[in-house]
């Protein structure tokens, strides 16, 4: 998949200083986002389903990737471009033989094995992490703070694309890329930022500045 995963926005409502959902989403397609999924825990399927057709008009106009975590029927309801699920979902093979060939599905891994799981079973990237550890979601001893080693283990077990994520800032975005990454995925460094648009270009600048390197 020749897909661009540079910055990688997860949607939190909850985690928005303020702001709604497709406010945030809009000033991160401002910055220059490459990736947009709607996770949006706690909230009913029906919600997300009209919060997700918002987003898909917006993602849409701009390009931009939609894709809906957990939940492969709200993809299909809203014609997002994919899916992405963990350890807790419905599995890939399920998602693809649902969505279709061309949907992008993701899946969250914590170690090199599962990401070599997730890559025999078909999905298109996979989401790395936590990588220094997040206040942003409940992770389980393996997935905390598994550190850019992680990363760099998970660059060499697999060729599928992946982001890294979890406590993602702009400071230490470029060390992600440097490790192996192919791009970073937050919700608090643009969602909860003061600036939400610069916070993403600054994100994109320091997963870029990296790149140009290699
Ligand atoms: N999966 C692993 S860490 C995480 C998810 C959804 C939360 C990332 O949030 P933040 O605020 O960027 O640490
Ligand atoms: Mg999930």
């Amino acid at each position: 998949m020749s897909q661009n995963f540079g910055v990688y926005l997860v949607t939190d409502a909850g985690l928005s200083a303020g702001r709604s959902t497709p406010e945030v989403v809009e000033a991160a397609i401002d910055g220059g986002v490459d990736f947009v999924q709607l996770r949006e825990k706690g909230t009913s399927a029906r919600e997300r389903y009209e919060l997700g057709l918002e987003l898909r008009e917006t993602t849409q106009a701009a390009g931009v990737p939609l894709i809906v975590n957990d939940r492969i029927d709200i993809a299909a309801a809203i014609d997002a471009d994919g899916v992405h699920l963990g350890d807790d979902d419905l599995p890939v093979s399920v998602a693809r033989d649902r969505l279709g060939g061309d949907a992008i599905v993701g899946r969250s891994v914590s170690t090199p094995a599962t990401a070599r799981e997730a890559e025999a079973a078909g999905a298109d990237y996979l989401g790395v992490g936590a990588v220094f550890g997040t206040t942003s979601k409940e992770t389980t001893p393996e997935q905390s703070n598994v550190g850019l080693d992680r990363v760099r283990a998970v660059q060499a077990a697999v060729d599928v694309p992946f982001v890294g994520i979890g406590g993602v800032t702009t400071e230490n975005a470029g060390s992600v890329v440097d490790a192996g990454a192919d791009g970073v995925a937050v919700i608090s460094a643009i969602a909860g930022a003061d600036d939400p648009e610069a916070a993403t270009q600054r994100l994109a600048d320091a997963v870029e500045g990296v790149s140009a390197d290699v």
